[in-house]
Protein backbone atom coordinates (compact mmCIF):
# COMPACT_ATOMS: atom_id res chain seq x y z
CA UNK A 1 0.00 0.00 0.00
CA UNK A 2 1.36 3.46 -0.63
CA UNK A 3 -0.10 6.80 1.18
CA UNK A 4 -0.66 9.18 -2.19
CA UNK A 5 -1.68 12.83 -2.36
CA UNK A 6 -1.81 14.72 -5.77
CA UNK A 7 0.17 18.18 -5.06
CA UNK A 8 1.83 21.78 -6.96
CA UNK A 9 5.06 22.01 -5.78
CA UNK A 10 7.10 25.42 -5.80
CA UNK A 11 10.01 26.38 -7.79
CA UNK A 12 12.79 26.90 -5.31
CA UNK A 13 12.75 31.11 -5.18
CA UNK A 14 8.93 31.38 -3.52
CA UNK A 15 10.20 27.55 -1.16
CA UNK A 16 12.69 29.56 -0.15
CA UNK A 17 10.71 33.25 0.55
CA UNK A 18 7.66 30.87 2.28
CA UNK A 19 10.63 29.67 4.78
CA UNK A 20 11.48 33.12 5.42
CA UNK A 21 8.24 33.64 6.24
CA UNK A 22 8.19 30.44 8.50
CA UNK A 23 11.35 31.40 10.37
CA UNK A 24 9.65 34.31 11.46
CA UNK A 25 6.66 32.14 12.91
CA UNK A 26 9.24 30.10 14.48
CA UNK A 27 10.52 33.52 16.50
CA UNK A 28 6.91 34.49 17.07
CA UNK A 29 5.53 30.83 18.35
CA UNK A 30 9.19 29.64 20.09
CA UNK A 31 8.71 27.74 23.40
CA UNK A 32 5.14 26.06 21.51
CA UNK A 33 4.94 22.78 20.51
CA UNK A 34 4.89 22.78 16.77
CA UNK A 35 6.51 20.86 13.96
CA UNK A 36 7.13 22.83 10.86
CA UNK A 37 7.20 21.54 7.70
CA UNK A 38 10.58 21.19 5.67
CA UNK A 39 11.88 23.76 3.23
CA UNK A 40 12.14 20.94 0.87
CA UNK A 41 8.45 19.90 1.83
CA UNK A 42 6.51 22.54 1.32
CA UNK A 43 4.12 22.03 -1.61
CA UNK A 44 0.04 22.47 -2.36
CA UNK A 45 -2.03 19.63 -1.94
CA UNK A 46 -4.77 19.22 -4.49
CA UNK A 47 -6.26 16.25 -3.58
CA UNK A 48 -4.89 13.08 -0.41
CA UNK A 49 -6.12 9.92 -1.66
CA UNK A 50 -4.84 8.21 1.46
CA UNK A 51 -3.63 4.51 1.62
CA UNK A 52 -3.78 2.71 -2.13
CA UNK A 53 -3.18 -0.40 -3.37
CA UNK A 54 -1.60 -0.84 -6.85
CA UNK A 55 -5.00 -0.61 -8.85
CA UNK A 56 -5.93 2.21 -6.54
CA UNK A 57 -2.19 4.12 -8.02
CA UNK A 58 -2.95 3.09 -11.47
CA UNK A 59 -6.27 4.60 -11.68
CA UNK A 60 -4.87 7.63 -9.70
CA UNK A 61 -2.46 8.36 -12.57
CA UNK A 62 -4.60 7.78 -15.11
CA UNK A 63 -6.80 10.48 -13.50
CA UNK A 64 -3.92 12.68 -13.45
CA UNK A 65 -3.08 12.26 -16.84
CA UNK A 66 -6.48 12.60 -18.03
CA UNK A 67 -6.94 16.47 -16.20
CA UNK A 68 -3.29 16.91 -17.39
CA UNK A 69 -4.00 16.64 -20.90
CA UNK A 70 -6.74 18.97 -20.49
CA UNK A 71 -5.62 21.76 -18.96
CA UNK A 72 -2.70 24.79 -19.91
CA UNK A 73 -0.03 25.66 -17.92
CA UNK A 74 -0.83 28.60 -15.47
CA UNK A 75 0.41 31.05 -12.58
CA UNK A 76 -0.83 31.71 -9.08
CA UNK A 77 0.74 33.91 -6.28
CA UNK A 78 1.59 32.73 -3.09
CA UNK A 79 0.47 35.59 -0.35
CA UNK A 80 -1.48 35.87 2.99
CA UNK A 81 -0.86 33.33 5.79
CA UNK A 82 -3.49 32.30 8.31
CA UNK A 83 -4.46 29.28 10.43
CA UNK A 84 -7.45 26.33 10.31
CA UNK A 85 -9.58 26.35 11.63
CA UNK A 86 -9.27 29.42 13.09
CA UNK A 87 -6.54 31.88 14.35
CA UNK A 88 -8.21 31.05 18.51
CA UNK A 89 -7.90 27.87 17.52
CA UNK A 90 -5.12 26.89 15.21
CA UNK A 91 -3.76 23.62 14.44
CA UNK A 92 -2.37 24.25 11.00
CA UNK A 93 -0.44 27.08 10.03
CA UNK A 94 -0.19 28.11 6.17
CA UNK A 95 0.67 30.48 3.26
CA UNK A 96 -2.36 31.62 1.37
CA UNK A 97 -3.01 31.87 -2.32
CA UNK A 98 -3.76 35.19 -4.41
CA UNK A 99 -5.95 36.09 -7.92
CA UNK A 100 -6.08 34.00 -9.89
CA UNK A 101 -7.02 31.27 -7.69
CA UNK A 102 -9.66 30.00 -9.72
CA UNK A 103 -7.30 27.48 -12.20
CA UNK A 104 -5.75 25.63 -8.97
CA UNK A 105 -10.10 25.50 -7.65
CA UNK A 106 -10.25 24.04 -11.68
CA UNK A 107 -7.70 21.42 -11.49
CA UNK A 108 -8.61 20.33 -7.70
CA UNK A 109 -12.52 19.81 -9.07
CA UNK A 110 -11.53 18.22 -12.58
CA UNK A 111 -9.54 15.84 -10.33
CA UNK A 112 -12.15 14.83 -8.08
CA UNK A 113 -14.24 14.37 -10.86
CA UNK A 114 -11.90 11.84 -12.42
CA UNK A 115 -11.11 10.18 -9.38
CA UNK A 116 -14.72 9.94 -8.45
CA UNK A 117 -15.37 8.37 -11.96
CA UNK A 118 -13.01 5.69 -11.08
CA UNK A 119 -14.80 4.38 -7.63
CA UNK A 120 -12.78 7.16 -5.41
CA UNK A 121 -14.88 7.72 -2.35
CA UNK A 122 -15.34 11.48 -2.44
CA UNK A 123 -13.48 13.99 -0.60
CA UNK A 124 -15.83 15.67 1.99
CA UNK A 125 -13.84 18.85 2.77
CA UNK A 126 -14.13 21.66 0.20
CA UNK A 127 -10.64 22.36 -1.13
CA UNK A 128 -9.06 25.18 -0.03
CA UNK A 129 -5.70 26.44 -1.47
CA UNK A 130 -2.77 26.72 1.01
CA UNK A 131 0.73 25.85 1.52
CA UNK A 132 0.89 24.52 5.15
CA UNK A 133 3.59 25.86 7.06
CA UNK A 134 2.92 23.81 10.68
CA UNK A 135 1.10 21.54 12.41
CA UNK A 136 0.25 22.94 16.03
CA UNK A 137 -0.37 20.26 18.75
CA UNK A 138 -1.72 22.32 21.71
CA UNK A 139 -3.69 25.91 20.00
CA UNK A 140 -0.94 28.65 21.39
CA UNK A 141 -3.18 31.60 23.07
CA UNK A 142 -5.05 33.79 20.94
CA UNK A 143 -3.30 36.51 21.56
CA UNK A 144 0.07 35.13 20.43
CA UNK A 145 -1.38 33.95 17.14
CA UNK A 146 -3.06 37.35 16.66
CA UNK A 147 0.38 39.10 17.13
CA UNK A 148 2.07 36.54 15.14
CA UNK A 149 -0.19 36.88 12.25
CA UNK A 150 -0.65 40.61 12.48
CA UNK A 151 3.36 40.42 12.51
CA UNK A 152 3.48 38.63 8.88
CA UNK A 153 4.07 40.58 5.32
CA UNK A 154 1.49 40.77 3.20
CA UNK A 155 3.64 41.13 0.24
CA UNK A 156 3.81 38.44 -2.95
CA UNK A 157 6.16 35.55 -2.05
CA UNK A 158 6.08 34.38 -5.27
CA UNK A 159 4.32 33.71 -8.40
CA UNK A 160 4.50 30.76 -9.09
CA UNK A 161 4.38 29.04 -12.82
CA UNK A 162 2.72 25.65 -12.80
CA UNK A 163 3.20 23.61 -15.31
CA UNK A 164 2.79 20.33 -14.14
CA UNK A 165 1.18 18.88 -11.12
CA UNK A 166 2.72 15.48 -9.49
CA UNK A 167 1.14 12.75 -7.25
CA UNK A 168 3.32 12.01 -4.40
CA UNK A 169 3.92 9.54 -1.87
CA UNK A 170 4.16 10.20 2.07
CA UNK A 171 5.70 8.16 3.98
CA UNK A 172 5.23 8.63 7.97
CA UNK A 173 7.80 8.77 10.02
CA UNK A 174 8.44 10.16 13.67
CA UNK A 175 11.06 12.84 12.31
CA UNK A 176 8.23 14.40 10.01
CA UNK A 177 6.52 12.69 6.63
CA UNK A 178 9.22 12.17 3.53
CA UNK A 179 7.37 13.11 0.37
CA UNK A 180 8.78 11.19 -2.83
CA UNK A 181 7.22 11.71 -6.10
CA UNK A 182 5.52 8.79 -8.09
CA UNK A 183 4.67 10.69 -11.37
CA UNK A 184 4.67 14.33 -12.57
CA UNK A 185 1.93 15.26 -15.28
CA UNK A 186 3.09 18.31 -17.28
CA UNK A 187 -0.21 20.22 -18.19
CA UNK A 188 -1.28 20.45 -21.80
CA UNK A 189 0.51 17.75 -22.86
CA UNK A 190 -2.22 16.11 -24.90
O1 LIG B 1 -0.68 19.96 2.29
P1 LIG B 1 -1.54 19.80 3.48
O2 LIG B 1 -0.79 19.88 4.76
O3 LIG B 1 -2.77 20.62 3.45
O4 LIG B 1 -2.61 17.31 5.78
C1 LIG B 1 -2.09 16.45 4.80
C2 LIG B 1 -1.36 17.20 3.73
O5 LIG B 1 -2.10 18.34 3.39
C3 LIG B 1 -3.20 15.86 3.99
O6 LIG B 1 -2.58 15.44 2.79
C4 LIG B 1 -1.45 16.24 2.54
C5 LIG B 1 -0.24 15.39 2.36
O7 LIG B 1 -0.03 14.58 3.48
N1 LIG B 1 -3.85 14.75 4.68
C6 LIG B 1 -3.27 13.85 5.48
N2 LIG B 1 -4.20 12.98 5.94
C7 LIG B 1 -5.38 13.38 5.44
C8 LIG B 1 -6.72 12.91 5.55
N3 LIG B 1 -7.02 11.83 6.27
C9 LIG B 1 -5.17 14.52 4.63
N4 LIG B 1 -6.14 15.15 3.99
C10 LIG B 1 -7.39 14.66 4.14
N5 LIG B 1 -7.67 13.56 4.87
Amino acid sequence: MMRLFFAVLLDEHTRGRVALVQEAMKRALAGQRISWVKQENLHLTLRFLGEQDEKGLRQAIEAGQTVARERQTFRFVVQGAGAFPDLRRARVLWVGVEEPVEPLYYLAHQLEKELRQRGFPPEDKPFRSHITLARIKEPPPAQVMQKLIESLPNEPLGSVEVRSFVLMQSVLNPNGSLYTPVQEFPLGAG
